[in-house]
């Protein structure tokens, strides 16, 4: 009986009926072709449904390779070329490890990973050698986001490449020892703003890399489709871990991709089965629920499961024993024959019934123990990526299954610790030394010797050779600088610098400008205006009509407002970047095109608007990483304002992002209060984004409260673009005795105050307009080292405007007291704060400004009271100048505890 006849008897009750069945398929297939067998299929699952019978489409396929052998393309160059590659891949993984173990040798405080990158290095290989191109003039190369913690396999291959040197791979991880000995260190992860000629994309935080490359893939699109830029020759590739496919970032944006038909886009899925606590699915398998995630959306899904040599395995299993039992092991037992041998893998796997037997006892133990799982297979490597690029209409992802610790044997190869293992034993070492075949000494395996071939070598040679055919090395960041000239003011926000009193809301005055700004024949293309389903809400509609909602497809249908002027227009060449509601997403794509400098060497400008409650707090480490790729774009907080946000309540109630914007060094936040001040930002920032190429990016907060909008005074650009500036000098004739200094919205609040105080307290007050406690507070700390590490003595911004008259102030603020509290080693004088902390309540403006005690009556109460002497300021004092300003002590509580 043939080996296929008797496993069919083993695991089949009526093996000549599925004969039967399987026969005539293949004798449909083979006489009237796929189409029409695939429409019998169809046809049977139609009476199994309309017939009640038990039976669902299996949403996985079997555990078994997508691409048979028989599909497999030739390997480049042959076998010679792949055995070349091979070593290529185990010096890199050698120097690899050899990186971390050294810093982990040199202090136990230095981290590093070595099992990732053991798994991942023939990912990388067969990516580096046939796939990654790269350009020298950065337009025409392909985009590579790399798993975060494989960075030391990159490192140990541009060692190799010659693009770094021993004394960088000597650095890893300390970058500030390197500095000072005159060396470049090597960041842990990937961090252009540490590494700015090497790393492009920030991947540190998971997650954050796939929903990045999807946009970054959708982008190329858009510039493509916008008559911009080529781009359809060029890729974007993901590398990243089955455990990082947790993360909801990872996830989020899949049927997004599909719907773009993004087949511009690759990701490769490392499935090591492993995180780093232990099995990412110990009980289930990662591969199948990936592949039901990624088919569901609409995605290629190629699983790359097994190596060359199980072919022969299964094809003598035609009657599916052997990917029976695959598919029936959970990933933990999985993770468990890694780590064990052949003897064990023996009696454990092919023990499990006799058609297994019989497949083990066609090899050694030792053949068993080097089983190959396809993701450490050059050749079915080549075959997945080849069949990634030849898809068309829809992005592919490759489930590469592989052992983390490959190779490291007893030491880390399946272990649950592996993930964190950065000390080895000299044993452990030889072993890794013997399993690689590398040609070091028994003492350079004890000294961690990096090894390199000379550069004649075979290896060397063919690796260049091949990176040149490539386009060149990768990855490589580029700064290429294309100047873009910014419109002088007049020509958009005329009606802002003059608006004479006219009623406007700084949201309002935003949208205008950038609407006009939309016009301008050189700037106009490059801004890219993106919202998450709030345009209305921004009034923002006119812009759908004037520029066009981007759209792959067109608009496939008659919108029903096709009648109105202001129609819901979709366009191939349409420039808003109308995201939906993900303000993951749509951050996303503002980092895209904000690096799109870089990345495409072609400048942009992105100008995203959205609820800024859902900005900082909500997409905060994807803003963090966009500053780490030295983003250069607008983030405008629109209808912001703890207190002025109308019509929404509480849960839109922003009181902090100006915060956290403070934390982050790249990054100028402004809390303007009037158009003018929006209008002199945004062409700053602009001038210094695409004019003088400042790697920054603006954080501005507008609002939705209209106002009577006063022209711009003369001689204040600068106080505004340092932060602060006298508004309103005390009333005439009189010395001011207090100061108000009042951002954003409570500019407004404090004129009001400022009117009362003289009204009703008799105390004159000077009003000061503060665009930005954070950059007031940064030059503060500037001039403060300036002096205790070298002596000079430079006044702060704030000090030298408040001079040194020693006047109390009060400064008040629409977020929380932490934001004015930035200055307060700079005032000169008494400082009070107000804010708005605490978790607030959803009321109108009036009631919440009355309940956080930052309205008009309030601040002047408070600027009264700074105008007391402590002896002065008696209950009965306090109260009497409470009653005069319409304030019941009493009522007034505690926003932080109520
Ligand atoms: C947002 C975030 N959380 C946690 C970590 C810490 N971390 C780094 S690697 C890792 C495990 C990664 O597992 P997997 O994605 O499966 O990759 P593998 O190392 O197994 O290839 C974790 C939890 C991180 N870098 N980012």
């Amino acid at each position: 009986m043939e080996l296929s006849q008797l496993l069919r008897a083993l695991t089949d009750t009526d093996a000549i009926e599925t004969q039967e069945w399987l026969d005539a398929l293949a004798s449909v297939v083979a006489q009237s072709g796929p189409d029409r067998a695939a429409f019998l299929l169809s046809q049977l699952q139609v009476y199994a449904q309309t017939h009640g019978l038990p039976w669902q489409p299996y949403r996985n396929t079997p555990y078994v390779n997508t691409i048979s052998a028989a599909q497999e393309p030739a390997y480049p160059g042959g076998a010679e070329a792949q055995a070349l590659e091979e070593r290529i891949a185990s010096i890199t993984r050698w120097n690899a490890l050899a990186m971390v173990v050294r810093a982990n040798r040199y202090s136990g405080d230095l981290g590093g990973h070595i099992a990732s990158f053991a798994s991942a290095a023939d990912l990388f290989e067969v990516g580096f050698n046939h796939f990654f191109r790269a350009s020298e003039d950065g337009l025409s190369g392909d985009l590579v986001f790399f798993q975060p913690h494989s960075a030391p396999g990159i490192y140990a291959r541009a060692y190799l490449e010659g693009r770094l040197t021993e004394e960088n791979l000597t650095y890893y991880r300390r970058e500030i020892s390197a500095a000072r000995a005159g060396q470049q260190g090597l960041s842990s992860y990937p961090h252009p703003w540490l590494m700015p000629d090497f790393w492009q994309f920030p991947t540190g935080s998971m997650g954050l890399g796939p929903i990045s490359a999807i946009y970054q893939a959708r982008f190329m699109r858009y510039l493509e489709h916008r008559g911009l830029l080529q781009t359809s020759q060029r890729r974007v590739w993901g590398v990243f871990g089955d455990g990082e496919m947790d993360e909801p970032e990872s996830l989020a944006a899949l049927s997004f991709a599909a719907r773009e038909g993004l087949d511009n886009l690759v990701f490769v899925i490392n499935c090591n089965l492993q995180r780093l606590d232990g099995p990412v699915r110990g009980n289930g398998h990662i591969v199948d629920e990936l592949e039901t995630l990624f088919g569901g959306a609409g995605w290629n899904v190629i699983k790359l499961l097994w190596g060359a040599d199980w072919d022969p395995l299964f094809a003598a299993d035609t009657a599916g024993a052997l990917a029976t039992a695959l598919s029936a092991t959970p990933d933990g037992q999985l993770q468990t024959f890694a780590a064990n041998d052949g003897a064990f893998n023996r009696e454990h796997f092919f023990g499990q019934n006799p058609a297994l037997q019989l497949i083990g006892s066609r090899l050694t133990d030792d053949e068993i123990d080097r089983l190959r799982r396809g993701g450490h297979d050059f050749r079915k490597i080549y075959a997945a990526y080849h069949a990634a690029c030849a898809h068309r209409g829809r992005p592919t992802v490759i489930l590469a299954q592989t052992k983390k610790g490959f190779g490291m044997g007893k030491a880390g190869q399946g272990r649950m610790t592996t993930h964190q293992q950065k000390k080895l034993e000299t044993e452990d070492l030889l072993a890794f030394r013997d399993r690689f075949q590398l040609p070091l000494s028994d003492a350079q395996v004890e000294t961690l010797s990096f090894y390199k071939p000379d550069a004649d070598s075979q290896e060397i040679q063919h690796l260049l050779s091949r990176r040149r055919v490539l386009g060149g090395f990768l990855p490589q960041r580029r700064s290429a600088n294309q100047t873009i000239a910014v419109p002088g003011l007049s020509s958009f926000a005329e009606f802002a610098l003059e608006a004479d009193g006219k009623e406007m809301s700084t949201t309002m005055a935003m949208v205008r400008m950038l609407g006009n700004v939309l016009k301008d024949p050189t700037i106009g293309p490059r801004v890219v205006p993106i919202v998450a389903d709030e345009a209305r809400t921004f009034g923002m509609a006119n812009l759908f009509r004037q520029v066009g909602i981007y759209s792959a497809q067109g608009q496939l249908y008659e919108p029903e407002d096709i009648g109105s002027i202001l129609y819901y227009k979709e366009a191939r060449d349409g420039q808003i970047l109308e995201e939906g509601i993900t303000e993951a997403g749509a951050l996303a794509s503002w980092t895209a095109a904000a690096t799109s400098y870089s990345t495409h060497g072609f400048p942009m400008l992105p100008v995203y608007i959205y609820y800024s409650m859902f900005g900082f707090q909500r997409v905060g480490d994807l803003i963090w990483a966009a500053a780490d790729q030295r983003a250069r774009g607008f983030l405008v907080g629109a209808t912001s304002g703890r207190t002025t946000l109308a019509g929404e309540g509480l849960q839109h109630q922003d009181g902090s992002s100006h915060l956290t914007a403070a934390t982050i060094p790249n990054c100028l936040a402004y809390d303007p209060a009037t158009a003018y001040e929006v209008a002199m930002l945004f062409e700053e920032g602009a001038r210094r984004m695409l004019e003088s190429h400042d790697d920054v990016f603006y954080y501005l907060t507008v609002t939705n409260e209209n106002t009577a909008q006063p022209s711009l005074p003369e001689g204040a650009r600068e106080g505004i673009l340092r932060g602060m500036y006298r508004f309103r000098w005390a009333p005439m004739g009189q010395q001011a005795q207090v100061r108000i200094l009042a951002a954003g919205p409570m500019l407004r609040e404090a004129l009001l105050a400022a009117d009362l105080l003289s009204e009703k307290c008799a105390v004159s007050a000077e009003v000061w307009s503060v665009t930005s406690f954070s950059e007031l507070a940064r030059d503060g700390q500037r001039a403060e080292r300036r002096g205790w590490l070298h002596g000079e003595s430079v006044a702060p911004w704030v000090t030298q405007q408040l001079g040194a008259s020693g006047l109390p102030v009060v400064a008040v603020s629409d977020y929380v007291r932490a934001v004015p509290e930035m200055i307060r080693a700079y005032v000169p004088g008494p400082y009070q704060t107000l804010g708005t902390d605490g978790f607030g309540r959803s009321d109108t403006r009036v009631a919440l400004r009355d309940f956080f005690q930052v309205s008009a009556p309030w601040i002047a109460y408070t600027a009264t009271v700074q105008t007391l002497s402590p002896k002065e300021r008696t209950a009965a004092t306090l109260a009497a100048v409470a009653e005069a300003l319409g304030l019941d002590l009493a009522q007034a509580r505690d926003p932080l505890t109520t």
